[in-house]
């Protein structure tokens, strides 16, 4: 059925005495109940939206405070459903103001004849699972209670608004005033001393403006926020002119993308720029006026490296101290203690500029926190400021405040949502909640809601809820209830993702830590939008995976799992990898493999700086062979590592694990020589294991000449290169030295044996297959040489090596060999250290600056490597020769 036609539709409700009778109901008629009560009539179900407010609109119903405006372009802040509504309308600004966009919903409610479906001033006071019945009852505070099958909350993740938590607000005689409850004929401000207590996005839009009226303000401060102009006025030609010529293109883009809005991934690092360069990619983001454009458009590791992230925040200070002209305010409003976009920064327009008026004071409540309100104005530490009016910015209780606003919420087994948040929300998706069938949640925490353009998580959350009620119905099924493996798995998934950004480094509303008692942690999900939208799909695609389906007449279906088990950097780097549609390696021949392995490299992040790289050859089994060195910036001398890369005995050189060289000699503090040895199948086997140990004995006899520190040398690998570095320790042990204090195994070759587990369950899909490993093995190695310790060491005698630390993953078909191998080093007294990564595959680790998960693995392997040398396993780093600052990894 067209949009257009849906409005004539009626939703059929009917009352039995005192109850209303609905397929669905829906709590909230802003911009999520609306769409959803479009969508859903559209689909053949009756709906009521129960809405508190008089009107639609949602949070722009409420939040009508000076300044307040939209901090999307609203270009992108568009409901994008039905093409002509789109063409229909026509935004003024860049950034509408609270009265254009309430108008706006206004007109999309008129257009679909959406209010005779809204019980305007009505709450939801509880909400019961009725399970004989299969039916959600609602409790209202006006008019009949609701009986439906579905329930949804579309209640806003910023609409429940926060106490003052002050005082004394009682006593005061003044006027008080809270942003989010605006009173809707405006407030005349004229000539009055006020008083604004917050500087997040409300108090930073409402500032200059109650500073033009009022006799003097005073704005309380907590915490400074980073705040950038908006430069609004006309949306911009670039943006508009993209919208225009292909508007569905500029839809599609924006919901594939990170944050819903049409940008593309940057990929350029903060240190392969200059400093000139990223101050012009600075400036022009500043010149931009656009939050999602300075968010992600800088440079790629912004938001995943803390070094990174603070070039941001230096440069913003700059501005800030550019724009206000006395020194101590200027530095009381620059934001030290939060990277920045892990607290939501806010778009102003004059915000900072308005510190130089002569009728506004900035008080820094770090310095001289609030001791109290009283009858005639505000007290703290150090002062007391008279005021006539108090306006509280003092923000929301954001993402559950609303959901737990309805009281109780009860599900199966008359289990209250309270109580199972009770350790904060637990969602599957961030719509489904196990043990509350039949309940939805829009844009609830776990989703990305307000880490996106808002419009493009409703649309999407709307879309997929509807679809799988329609298809419920289709399929004779009565509920839908998430599984616990399945909710579990998602909070597992979400810890993952949070690794992977500095939220988790500030105190914000996004973690709860705004409300005083609220339990905390991360609840929006961050990574992101497309690969949300991709999930979504998925768990659809893979038959409702972790959702249980019943229904009276037919079978239940219970598909239980987790639908993300992969690392988010893993599984978009997979993602990747799939659309590039590559050929298999082993088809190519072991030239063509290695033709195919030096573009593929091309593409990959340069390694971060040394102190110095060189190269020269040196004296292999057979003849010379090349090696890279690695020297760290820090004075020497320092221990050896010999390294070995990963290739299959066939692929690869002393320069194809640059990155990654870098990152251990950055990590460790110690040389790292990279060994070109010999490859199959020009040098089958033994040659590349002979080479390992001549070049090892080699590197022990050049130490003073290589400028390596005296004394015994540790051995590193990857992959055939960790075959090679382990056989070269028993060989080493065999054959009298060289003395070896450590070896690094990422992921070895340990064994000719294809039998086991791990090759089963990732033989396909995660880069490094079965049958790659099989060409590999054949290429390298006869079946008959195969089970000479040299080729498979896990059968050899395993007694006195050196220690060893050990890395598997676990999506590799090596994970269970190379476990294997340190179980039995372990069982023959060899001191092992097991790293087995979480959520990885058998290339992660070694995938520096693009996998960020492996961050905290590699850490680990470095700290190993120190121990083995007898340093302290931490690092001192200063300045420039540090290596970047961890980003917690989850490998396990
Ligand atoms: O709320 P906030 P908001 N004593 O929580 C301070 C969206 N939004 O309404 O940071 C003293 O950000 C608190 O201090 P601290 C947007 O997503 C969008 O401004 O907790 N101070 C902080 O400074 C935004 O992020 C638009 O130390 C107290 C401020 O009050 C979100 O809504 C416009 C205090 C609260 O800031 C919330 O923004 C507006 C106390 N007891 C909002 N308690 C658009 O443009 C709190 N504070 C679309």
């Amino acid at each position: 059925m067209p949009d257009a036609a849906v409005a004539a539709r009626s939703s059929e409700t009917t009352n039995s005495g005192t109850t209303q009778q609905v397929d669905v109901a829906v709590v909230g008629a802003g911009f999520a109940g609306l769409y959803l009560l479009h969508k859903l009539r559209k689909a053949g179900f009756s709906v009521v939206v129960i809405e508190e407010a008089g009107d639609v609109g949602g949070t722009w119903y409420w939040n009508r405070y000076p300044g307040a405006r939209c901090d999307i372009q609203t270009i992108d802040y568009s409901y994008t459903f039905d093409p002509e509504l789109d063409r229909a309308w026509t935004w003024s600004e860049k950034y509408a103001t609270q009265p254009e966009i309430l108008r706006y919903f206004n007109f999309v409610a008129d257009r679909y004849d959406l209010r005779r479906d809204i019980r305007f001033d009505t709450k939801v006071k509880a909400a019961n699972w009725d399970d004989t019945r299969e039916r959600w009852q609602l409790a209202t505070d006006n008019g009949p209670s609701i009986s439906c099958r579905y329930y949804i909350m579309a209640t806003g993740c910023l609409s429940a608004p926060k106490p003052p938590e002050i005082d004394g607000v009682k006593d005061f005689k003044g006027a008080v005033y809270f942003t989010g409850r605006w009173p809707h004929d405006g407030v005349d401000l004229t000539g009055k001393r006020v008083a604004v207590i917050g500087t997040g996005s409300s108090g930073i839009q409402s500032i200059p403006l109650i500073a033009e009226q009022a006799a003097h303000l005073t704005v309380f401060q907590r915490t400074p926020n980073f705040a950038l102009p908006a430069h609004n006025g006309a949306p911009p030609d670039d943006r508009k002119s993209y919208f225009e010529t292909d508007r569905a293109a500029y839809r599609e883009q924006a919901r594939w993308s990170l944050a819903g809005v049409p940008y593309p991934q940057e990929t350029a690092v903060s240190w392969q720029l200059s400093d000139a360069e990223r101050r012009e990619r600075f400036e022009k983001a500043w010149a931009a006026g656009d939050l999602v454009h300075i968010l992600t458009q800088l440079w790629a590791d912004q938001a995943v490296d803390f070094d990174g992230n603070a070039l941001i925040g230096k440069l913003i200070h700059e501005k800030i101290h550019a724009v206000v002209k006395d020194g101590e305010t200027a530095a009381a409003l620059s934001p030290h203690d939060h990277p920045f976009g892990a607290k939501r920064p806010c778009l102003d327009t004059n915000y900072y500029a308005t510190y130089n008026r002569p009728n506004v004071t900035l008080v820094n409540l770090r310095q001289e926190p609030i001791k109290a309100i009283t009858a005639s104005g505000i007290v703290t530490d150090k002062r007391s400021v008279g005021v006539d009016v108090i306006v509280f910015a003092t923000g929301f209780d954001a993402m559950t405040g609303a959901i737990m606003a309805v009281h109780p919420i009860t599900g199966r087994a008359g289990k209250s949502l309270s109580n199972v948040w009770a350790q904060g929300p637990q969602t599957y998706l961030g719509l489904t909640v196990a043990g509350f069938p039949n309940l939805f949640m829009i844009t609830g925490p776990g989703s990305p809601s307000v880490l996106s353009n808002m419009a493009v998580s409703i649309e999407q959350h709307v879309d997929w809820v509807v679809d799988r009620l329609a298809a419920l119905r289709d399929t004779g099924f009565t509920t839908m209830e998430a599984t616990e493996t399945a909710q579990a798995g998602w909070a597992q998934h979400m810890a993952d993702c949070s690794t992977l950004t500095l939220h988790r480094l500030a105190n914000t509303w996004y973690t709860g830590a705004n409300v005083p008692g609220k339990v905390q942690g991360l609840m929006p999900y961050t990574g992101g939008v497309g690969p949300y939208r991709s999930i979504c799909n998925e768990v659809v695609g893979r038959g409702m995976l972790g959702f249980k389906l019943t229904g009276p007449n037919v079978a239940e279906q219970c598909n239980d799992g987790e639908v993300v088990r992969l690392q988010p950097d893993v599984r978009l780097v997979l993602g990747m990898l799939a659309e590039m549609n590559l050929p298999q390696i082993e088809s190519l021949g072991s030239q063509g493999a290695r033709d195919f392995l030096t573009e593929f490299n091309k593409g990959r992040p340069a390694g971060r700086p040394v102190g110095e790289v060189g190269s020269g050859a040196l004296q292999g089994a057979d003849g010379p062979l090349p090696y890279r060195l690695y020297r760290p910036a820090t004075p020497g001398p320092h221990p050896i590592v010999v390294y070995f890369h990963g290739g299959g005995w066939v692929l690869g050189d002393e320069l194809s694990d640059d990155p990654f060289c870098r990152d251990l000699c950055r990590r460790s503090g110690m040389i790292v020589v990279s060994v070109g040895y010999r490859h199959a199948p020009e040098h089958r086997f033994p040659a590349a294991a002979e080479d390992g140990y001549a070049a090892t004995s080699w590197i022990a006899d050049h130490v003073a000449e290589l400028g390596g520190r005296p004394g015994p040398l540790l051995v590193a690998g990857w992959s055939a290169g960790a075959n090679i570095a382990t056989v070269t320790c028993q060989l080493a042990r065999d054959r009298g030295g060289p003395q070896i204090a450590g070896q690094l195994l990422v992921c070895p070759v340990t064994d000719c044996r294809y039998d086991r587990q791990s090759y089963a369950d990732n033989a396909v899909g995660y880069f490094l297959t079965r049958a790659l490993m099989f060409w590999f093995w054949d290429i390298y190695c006869s079946p008959a040489d195969r089970t000479d310790p040299r080729a498979s060491p896990l059968r050899g005698n395993l007694a006195n090596l050196p220690p060893a630390f050990v890395a598997t993953c676990e999506f590799d078909p090596l994970r269970d060999e190379g476990i294997e191998y340190a179980e039995a080093l372990a069982t023959a007294g060899v001191p092992v250290e097991q790293l087995q990564a979480r959520g990885h595959i058998h290339s992660s680790l070694v995938m520096v600056d693009v996998v960020i998960t492996g961050v905290s693995a590699r850490a680990k392997m470095a700290e190993a490597l120190r121990g083995f040398a007898g340093l302290p396993r931490k690092l001192e780093t200063s300045g420039e020769d540090a290596a970047p600052i961890a980003v917690n990894a989850a490998a396990g």
